[in-house]
């Protein structure tokens, strides 16, 4: 490994002692300052280390923290609390602090800046009398702040006053192993003064930046924005625009069926992953697909984009016959039972599809046959022949999840076809010991059969030739990329795409009369055949790849089969097909601080939203809020409670109650004449901002993120009302009267603006805002041409309706008795175990290994049963996702340790792990 760091740069103390007391082996290079030595960064970053992999570590606090793991020490959460408060809390104080004492010479008001910081630090370690900041030794929390106090600590001229236990605890790890002259080193001997060239490079700090605690929930757009300055150019320009014509004539809102691909317009085919159609959809599941393409598609027709938002169920498989079986009905019956639950629920949720269809329809069996036959004539089909279990009591092949056996691997008696839960590792079905059928217990019986494979590698060529044009092209969320390049890196293998079952497209080749096509081959072609179910020129939209833009919006587990899978089969069709240009994959939404669970019943799921008497649109708008967008997040009620008070509540609709209630009741009803001052330029320009901001977000599918820009724009309003206090005004002279008019015709102005931005998000609370204001049709025109003006629409003058509150609180005893309900256990029925009922496969219990002992905890033990699934669930995702070995095997790892807790919780003793064999 190698370390880059430069000299006077008070970055680098730390990763140096953190070398010095892990004794680390890494080799040190001192830099210029300027060096680039992160090759993707576009911006000079040290401290860097480079890692075995190649791959750079560049925070320092992170640097750190990897050199202790590298050690064997992991960092406890207290330590990690210290890292977190460091780089966020005191660091920006420090930051002013060195400012003040390197370059302006006012060293002796440092102390004012610090004290808070070092109060904090000297409680901590007098209060429980330990060495070190998280216990008897020392962590990569103590080094790391050590090394950041160092500069201003040992600087006696700073006069920082006494603190006791900090300086115990500065002193003794300035002892180990060499810190002190390894920092004394970075500042060249000179103190304070050896900074000075590095602190001369860098931005002035804010002091507005640097609070004691750290900063809760803060986010970059609300932080940018509360020290935007405004310039005199944007003021005019907002000016301009403000007094500019919306014209009446476009209608954007009127959709004509069809809706076809038209010349000079950008047409966008629009579609969610189709949701599985045996199971009812959880929020996870809802947010994860049809809500986020539902806002993005409602954001394209604001745009003016010509756009046609298809989905459907996904109907045809394993899981269906299964469910039919569990619930004493046919394949069919299930399909259309399910299809109305999943049709209904979406309405609840103001899904507003274009059409919402089904995989098993005939256009299926048509285009589904004709990309088959098309593949076969063009030599991508290959033949091969697999064994397979068959229980000939059932008259079914298994598939790997229901049949259950000895591991080939590890003797864990209860193994799946798949995998094994104890050893973790892969399993081929047929290399089980006594195999069992998990339906009816019979020994099932090895039979070969005949299957057909698409040849992935005769096609990797061209599909990789084409995925570099897409992703330079178009907008592929990161980890789509991530894991799109996985699966290329391994290189690929020939996919099965036929199955022996009756419930699916058949195959249409002679011999393979009884085979129908694997899901994954057929389910993508729904796309094609809903389209064609909406109508008959469905071949406009998806053989015209010169003419219409594909967005594809899912979770990321079904990323390969979008990103590789699918466009080989159209590719290797050779029909012109119209390929994915922009793939959308959301992560993973928990549930409070677990996971939804698809067996257990916890979380909530659709059909129980509205049971709950929240509106649906304040369900989509906490749901967009949280959106897991670049990182998992979490549904959480308190934190639903919290943002509806807080954002909704006393934000946005306090906000834009107030401005129009302002217009009824002090200009009878009528918008005032509006004289803008400078404050008033201000704010449109402020404004204009935020608008420009949510624009460039939406145009690239950043929902969330865009959404804090409309938040941003009623907090502005709330402000400039608070500050202008127009309801005073009003009762006073002819200026303050007309000034209080001016704040009232701005302010309401901007809940217009703020109604049409709120229309993607929360469509009804848009329309009722806008019925409110009597707001003209050509309002929602705002967005229309991308260009982010603050028009006023409703001019002096302009009658609006009447007024009442957007918003109802939740208070917490509702949300306490909500949380309590939807917990978990509560729901077992097995209608709501959402996925495949495979995944619903109760989880081998390790007892049959382990002899009982005294003690255990239940309630643990039920929380660590519903870990251990979830986190089976995890690791049999990314395997199918062909996520990296690294990843799965600390996936892995993390669940046999979870296994090992629930044996101990259970009361048992655990097993010693068994010895790792080779894998076949
Ligand atoms: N039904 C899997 C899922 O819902 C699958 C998607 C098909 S998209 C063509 O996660
Ligand atoms: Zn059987």
């Amino acid at each position: 490994m190698k370390l880059s760091v430069s000299e006077g740069n008070p970055h680098c103390i730390k990763p140096l002692a953190a070398l010095q007391v892990t004794g680390v082996q890494v080799s040190v290079h001192y830099v210029n300052h300027d060096e680039r030595v992160v090759p993707f960064l576009n911006r000079p970053v040290v401290p860097a280390l480079l890692l075995p992999s190649g791959q750079h570590l560049f925070s320092p606090n992170v640097i750190c923290r990897y050199l202790f793991e590298v050690k064997g020490q992991e960092s406890s959460d207290l330590c990690n609390q210290w890292l977190e408060w460091e780089a966020t809390s005191l660091q920006p104080a420090l930051q002013l602090a060195l400012h003040m004492a390197v370059l302006q010479g006012k060293g002796s008001e440092v102390s004012k800046v610090l004290q808070g910081h070092l109060n904090v630090l000297e409680q901590s370690l007098s209060k429980d009398n330990m060495p070190f900041l998280t216990g008897e030794s020392v962590s990569a929390a103590d080094v790391v702040l050590w090394a950041s106090l160092y500069p201003v600590l040992s600087e006696t001229s700073l006069a920082l006053g006494e603190r006791g236990s900090l300086k115990t605890w500065f002193d003794l790890v300035a002892a180990m192993h060499g810190c002190q002259s390894t920092a004394q080193k970075v500042l060249q001997g000179k103190g304070l003064q050896g900074m000075k060239s590095y602190m001369q490079r860098q931005p002035v700090p804010q002091s507005s930046q640097c609070r004691d605690a750290p900063p809760c929930n803060s986010n970059p757009a609300e932080i940018e924005d509360n020290d935007r300055v405004v310039t005199e150019e944007e003021m005019e320009a907002a000016v301009l625009a403000w007094s500019r014509d919306l014209n009446n004539s476009c209608d954007s809102a009127s959709r004509q069926y069809p809706i076809l691909p038209q010349e000079g317009k950008r047409n966008i085919l629009l579609t969610s992953a189709l949701p599985y159609v045996n199971n009812v959809p959880h929020l996870g599941n809802i947010i994860g697909c049809v809500l986020s393409a539902d806002v993005f598609s409602r954001y394209g027709r604001l745009r003016g984009w010509n756009l046609l938002y298809v989905c459907g169920t996904d109907e045809y498989g394993t899981a269906t016959e299964n469910k039919a079986r569990e619930e004493g009905l046919t394949p069919q019956q299930i399909c259309d039972k399910y299809h109305a639950v999943h049709a209904a629920i979406y309405k609840w949720f103001q899904i507003d599809f274009d059409y919402f269809g089904r995989t098993t329809t005939e256009k299926q069996t048509e285009i589904a046959q004709n990309i088959f036959w098309r593949l076969h004539e063009r030599g991508f089909l290959l033949e091969d022949t697999v064994e397979q279990l068959r229980c000939e009591n059932c008259q079914r092949f298994l598939a790997d999840r229901f049949v259950e056996g000895t591991c080939p691997h590890c003797s864990y008696p209860e193994a799946r076809g798949d995998q094994c839960d104890k050893c973790g590792r892969l399993i081929n079905a047929v290399e089980l010991g006594e195999p069992q059928c998990k339906v009816c217990k019979r020994t099932p019986i090895i039979r070969s059969s005949k299957h057909l494979f698409l040849d992935l590698p005769k096609l990797e060529n061209e599909l990789e030739q084409w995925l570099d044009r897409s992703f330079s092209t178009g907008d592929w969320t990161a980890n789509a990329k991530q894991i799109t390049r996985s699966w290329l890196r391994d290189g690929l293998k020939p996919r099965c795409i036929t199955r022996d079952l009756q419930w699916g497209t058949p195959v249409p080749h002679p011999d393979f009369k009884d085979k129908v096509f694997y899901v994954w081959f057929d389910a993508p072609i729904g796309y094609l055949s809903i389209t064609a179910n909406y109508t008959d020129q469905w071949e406009q939209w998806w053989k015209n790849p010169q003419q219409v833009e594909l967005y594809n919006f899912m979770a990321k587990d079904n990323v390969p089969f979008h990103s590789v899978v699918f466009p080989c089969s159209l590719l290797g069709a050779q029909d012109n097909y119209t390929l994915v240009n922009h793939l959308i994959a959301t992560e993973y939404l928990n549930y409070e601080d677990t996971k939804f669970s698809k067996s257990r019943g916890v979380g909530v799921f659709g059909d129980m939203a509205k049971d709950t008497g929240i509106p649906s649109d304040v369900w989509r708008f906490y749901l967009l809020y949280v959106r897991p967008e670049g990182q998992d997040s979490a549904f959480s009620w308190a934190d639903m409670a919290l943002k509806n008070n807080s954002e909704l509540l006393n934000n946005l609709g306090n906000f834009i109650n107030r401005a129009a209630m302002f217009v009824t009741k002090f200009f009878e009803g009528r918008v005032p004449v509006m004289e803008l001052q400078r404050e008033d330029k201000k704010l449109l320009a402020l404004v204009g901002w935020e608008l420009q901001q949510y624009i460039q977000l939406m145009d690239k599918v950043k929902i969330r993120d865009a959404l804090k820009h409309i938040l941003n724009i009623s907090r502005h309003g709330n402000q400039y009302i608070q500050v202008n206090t127009p309801w005073k005004k009003i009762k006073e002279g002819d200026a303050e009267r007309q000034r209080a008019g001016t704040v009232t015709g701005v302010s309401v102005n901007m809940a217009c603006l703020l109604s049409v931005m709120l229309l993607p998000y929360m469509p009804t609370v848009s329309q009722t805002i806008r019925d409110q204001l009597n707001a003209p049709p050509s309002c929602i025109q705002t967005i229309l041409q991308g260009s982010g003006a603050f028009v006023c629409v409703l001019s002096a003058g302009h009658s609006i309706g009447s007024v009442s509150p957007l918003f109802q609180k939740l208070e917490a005893d509702q949300i306490e008795a909500l949380k309590k309900k939807f917990g978990g256990q509560q729901q077992t029925s097995p209608q709501r175990a959402a996925g495949t009922p495979s995944e619903a496969v109760s989880l081998p219990s390790a007892q049959a290994e382990v002899a009982p002992v005294i003690g255990g905890d239940p309630e643990k033990a039920k929380q660590l049963t519903q870990a251990v699934a979830e986190q089976g669930e995890k690791v049999r995702a990314l395997k199918a996702q062909k996520a990296e070995k690294t990843v799965i095997t600390a996936e892995v790892a993390k669940l046999l340790d979870l296994k090992k807790q629930l044996l101990i919780a259970e009361g048992k003793k655990p097993e010693p792990a068994p010895q790792k064999g080779k894998k076949k």
